[in-house]
């Protein structure tokens, strides 16, 4: 005699709904990428007429360099007529030359800088 065993019956087949089913949000991807802040060099300019201890002794006050360095930065501007002497923000780096050529108009020296965005 046949015996019935009932069968299970099998498991429907699993179907992804499709995306209007499903009310699933899909967010486009999108790769922002913040630029780092323009930097400005102060450029200090070469003249015949400010002494070079000078120059040298506002390199250190301003620009935090050593006597060395300073020397350094002061006979390059000698030497080819004008020399970085630091790379800062912009409100610093305007703030920089402000104080140089204050400095040096108080001391009677022509002494010029300036600055500008680095890879000007
Ligand atoms: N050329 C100047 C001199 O012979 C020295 C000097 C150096 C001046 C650097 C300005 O930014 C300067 N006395």
């Amino acid at each position: 005699m046949a015996t019935n065993i009932p069968k299970t019956p099998p498991a429907p087949p699993i179907r992804q709904p499709d995306r209007e089913e499903s009310n699933s949000v899909v967010l486009e991807r999108r790769t922002e990428r913040v630029q780092p802040p323009q930097m400005y060099q102060v450029v200090m300019l070469n003249d015949d007429y400010t002494p070079m201890e000078f120059v040298v002794v506002v390199i250190q006050e301003f620009f935090g360099k050593d006597l060395e360095s300073a020397t350094q930065i002061m006979l390059k501007i000698h030497l080819d007529g004008k020399a970085v002497c630091g790379v800062y923000s912009k409100d610093v780096a305007v703030t920089k030359v402000d104080q140089v050529l204050e400095s040096a108009h108080k001391a009677g020296h022509p002494l010029k800088c300036l600055c500008e965005p680095v890879d000007f």
